[in-house]
């Protein structure tokens, strides 16, 4: 899927604002036909998540159905065109209708939403769009949804969260990224895959395929561009598709101290005229996994970075640019190279950013905590359609080295995981995923519960792990924990022979909390633990990086061991320091692994 541009044949019209807002507890929305329109007086700022921005109306827990309805004109301009109702994300499931009619249905989350509107809009007139935005999840979805009931029946009463999730992080809900009208030619460039290769120190090779919606004989022209520097090369489009190849001399690298970019322009033509355009940056850069050692442009890299999240006051979810900004220049300032978007694809403006700022990203789906018992067909379906269409949308993107397609399986420590049915499940996704995009590696972040039997690591290029030995394992003990740990790590390693790579290590810090002994919870605490990990992580000669968790705090469901935020935040949730961000700015500015 390409992203929204404006140009001579293209269009964009933001729709982001002010939007009618009803929340729907009971589900009667659609048996009283709101889809037709509604003016309660209740209002809702788009992009945003409603909980925090409508805490004072009851909703900062709320999860059910919420409808938003926005009267748009449409401009008579668009007659002719293609158009297009175009959503960044809607958390999670989303239904769609154009004055009256029902216009279509979305239930992956965290990712675009494409609906062609013409035949439900009159261009010259007015038009209403009511959407119909739920965050409940099940079983079959991603992630997984679990309820009260659930966590009682198993007599997990302890476990339970308020709103019940499996997972870690405010199941905020709303339209979340741009919601915009854009609009194409008929006959239109509708994907571009960007494959890079170096040949030489001086020279890299790119191959793009080019797919357009119809399988009329049109003609291809491709341009690459650097300044003034253009490669030009025509060819005709066959059933719709077409290749081409471009050698580019004394090529200038993608990486992470020059991130640099090309253009690549595709203009669509007929006999005699263009009648599509599109342009695309890209960067030339290779990632492989050599023995135990992370390649990038065939230089050895060592990644230190976060997992983050996509999460701030009032605007929860929501995109929101500054923030993206003050992120990317606050991992400058820390020295940090790389990020992973846990647990689930973070907007498409934040990866264009990190192409441009040379950040290495590991881009994750939302699998997260999947619990095999309620595993089924249905599950493994909607999983693959996240990763279709993650991929599809981040293929392009020079910053993406990995794909995680999950987080922690088996976080409930079943003993049926190892059964072998987990198994057969994951080798369907790695290879699933492979035989879309060979040219990355993939991984899955085990965590302990899962342990070094996960079957995951199996089929994983990098092992992922996620620990907490020291936190919620051998609390207040780093010397236990570490030396438990390094067994653990050498175990892992000596069975799979892969490079270990460290995606979560960290305790909740309150910011203005000291002690002099070794106490949990102090800034002095997060400071000993993660030095004391960097320390062991960096001694091992099969480890490829450390992503502390978590960049900054943030919201998490109601329980007793969260205070309203996960603190386990390098940076609080306002993006002020902890003492550890001294301390990691410190480790991080020298590029090596090796010395501190
Ligand atoms: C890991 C999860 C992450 C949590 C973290 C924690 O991957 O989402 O936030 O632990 O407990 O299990 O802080």
């Amino acid at each position: 899927m390409l992203y929204p541009l404006v140009n001579n044949f293209r269009n964009v019209l933001d729709l982001s604002g002010i939007w009618e807002f009803k929340t729907d507890p009971k589900k009667i929305g659609e048996r009283e036909k709101w889809f037709k329109g509604f003016n309660t007086g209740t209002t809702i700022a788009v992009p945003g998540s409603w909980n925090e921005q409508l805490e004072e109306l009851g909703l900062l827990h709320y999860v059910g159905s919420a409808w938003y309805s926005k009267k748009v004109f449409i401009p008579s301009e668009y007659e002719s065109k293609r158009i297009i109702l175009r959503i960044g994300s809607i958390d999670y499931n989303s239904k769609f209708w154009i004055n009256g009619k029902f216009a279509g249905e979305n239930k992956v989350g965290f990712l675009p939403i494409e609906l062609e509107i013409n035949d439900f809009v009159v261009p010259g007139k007015e038009a209403i769009i009511v959407i119909m935005v739920n965050n409940e999840l099940s079983d079959e979805t991603l992630p997984q949804g679990i309820t009260s009931k659930r966590f009682r029946d198993e007599k997990r009463l302890r476990d339970e969260t308020n709103p019940p999730t499996r997972y870690d992080f405010s199941p905020y809900g709303g339209i979340h990224r741009t919601i915009q009208l854009v609009t194409t030619p008929h006959c239109y460039i509708k994907q571009i895959k960007i494959d890079t290769k170096i040949l030489n120190n001086r020279n890299g090779l790119v191959n793009a395929e080019i797919i357009i919606n119809s399988k009329k004989s049109l003609v291809i022209s491709a341009q690459i561009i650097s300044g003034k520097k253009v490669l030009s090369q025509k060819t005709s489009l066959n059933s719709g598709k077409a290749k081409v190849k471009f050698e580019i001399s004394n090529c200038k690298f993608w990486s992470i101290d020059n991130p640099f970019l090309y253009d690549l322009k595709i203009e669509l033509l007929d006999e005699k005229n263009i009648i599509d355009e599109y342009k695309t940056p890209f960067g030339v850069r290779e990632v492989v996994i050599s023995g135990n050692k992370l390649l990038l442009n065939g230089k050895e890299i060592y990644l230190k970075g976060f997992g983050k999240h996509e999460d701030f006051s009032v605007i929860g979810k929501g995109l929101f640019l500054p923030l993206m900004v003050k992120d990317f220049e606050l991992m400058k300032w820390i020295n940090a190279n790389s990020f992973r978007t846990s647990h689930y694809p973070y907007s498409e403006e934040m990866m264009f950013y990190a192409d441009r700022k040379g950040f290495l990203v590991i881009d994750e789906v939302p699998a997260v905590s999947l619990d095999f018992r309620y595993v089924n067909g249905n599950t493994l379906k909607t999983h693959k359609e996240h990763i279709t269409r993650l991929i599809d949308r981040d293929y392009n993107h020079p910053s993406v080295i990995m794909w995680a397609v999950g987080n922690e399986p088996n976080l409930v420590g079943d003993k049926n995981y190892y059964n072998g049915s987990a198994k057969k499940y994951w080798k369907e996704i790695f290879g699933f995923t492979k035989k879309i995009d060979s040219s990355r590696p993939i991984t899955v972040p085990n965590c302990t519960r899962a342990g070094v039997n996960d079957p995951v690591f199996e089929f994983s290029d990098v092992l992922s792990l996620n620990r907490y030995y020291g936190w919620y394992e051998y609390p207040g003990n780093l010397d236990e924990a570490t030396s438990i740990l390094s067994k653990e790590m050498d175990t892992i390693f000596n069975k799979y022979k892969k490079p270990i790579l460290f995606t979560e290590f960290g305790v909740d810090t309150m910011p203005g909390l000291h002690s002099i002994s070794t106490q949990m919870f102090t800034e002095e605490y997060q400071q000993q633990f993660l030095e004391a990990y960097i320390n062991l992580i960096r001694s091992k000669k099969y480890t490829i990086g450390e992503h502390v968790w978590n960049f900054a705090d943030f919201r998490t469901p109601q329980h007793f061991r969260r205070v309203v935020l996960n603190l386990k935040g390098v940076f609080n949730r306002n993006r002020e320091p902890k003492s550890a961000a001294f301390l990691l700015k410190r480790i991080w500015q020298n590029p090596s692994k090796n010395k501190l």
